[in-house]
């Protein structure tokens, strides 16, 4: 296999109350499983693919063969980006964050507050399934959304952090209310690994 499914970081039921152990292991096991299997059946197709990082194919999805482009956009962005999330949620995490990437958020939406605002009403607002992001973009942090399992890296830019708004993400334990899913999921960042991010993008 060229790729292959992380272990969660955690256990299932680590992210409780705030996301729930049933969500956590369809999440994990089932989704994220199968942007795995999906990406391994296009390089069964190209072999060639499978000795990028998935990051790379995401970087160049204009390299990728045309007839597997679709199946690796969606399933290397399933793939990159739910590696991404597992690593930035913790058990209690939350509160605020520290270090570089506190005063970066400070001198570039004002304070913590104003940014998560900002964060929680634009990816409350994208419009069915997809991903609200934190990205680093020509030295500034900046906020974006993106559809489906696109990452930010394909449009050169670097995801700090990223909150899925899949349904399959939150529907078991908050139905339809998206913002208030977006309003808990602060409880669990994991300011340790999203300041190592923000230190990659600076560094790039
Ligand atoms: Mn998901």
């Amino acid at each position: 296999m060229a790729y292959e499914l992380p272990p969660l970081p955690y256990d299932y039921a680590a992210l409780e109350p705030f996301i729930d152990e049933a969500t956590m292991k369809l999440h994990h096991d089932k989704h994220h499983g199968t942007y795995v299997t999906n990406l391994n059946g296009a390089v069964e197709k190209h072999a060639e693919i499978g000795t990028k990082s998935p990051e790379e194919l995401l970087k160049d999805l204009n390299s990728i063969p045309e007839d597997v482009r679709a199946v690796v956009r969606n399933n290397g962005g399933g793939h990159v980006n739910h590696t991404m999330f597992w690593q930035i949620m913790k058990s209690g995490g939350g509160g605020e964050p520290m270090g570089q990437i506190a005063d970066q958020i400070k001198q570039d939406f004002g304070s913590f507050e104003d940014f998560k605002k900002l964060f929680n009403e634009t990816t409350a607002k994208q419009f069915g399934a997809g991903w609200g992001w934190l990205v680093f973009d020509g030295g500034k942090l900046k906020v974006v959304t993106t559809p489906n399992q696109d990452n930010p890296i394909s449009q050169g830019m670097y995801p700090i952090l990223g909150n899925d708004v899949w349904e399959h993400a939150y529907y078991l334990k908050y139905q339809n209310k998206r913002p208030d899913y977006l309003a808990a999921w602060w409880n669990v960042v994991n300011w340790d690994e999203v300041n190592k991010r923000f230190a990659t993008a600076k560094s790039r």
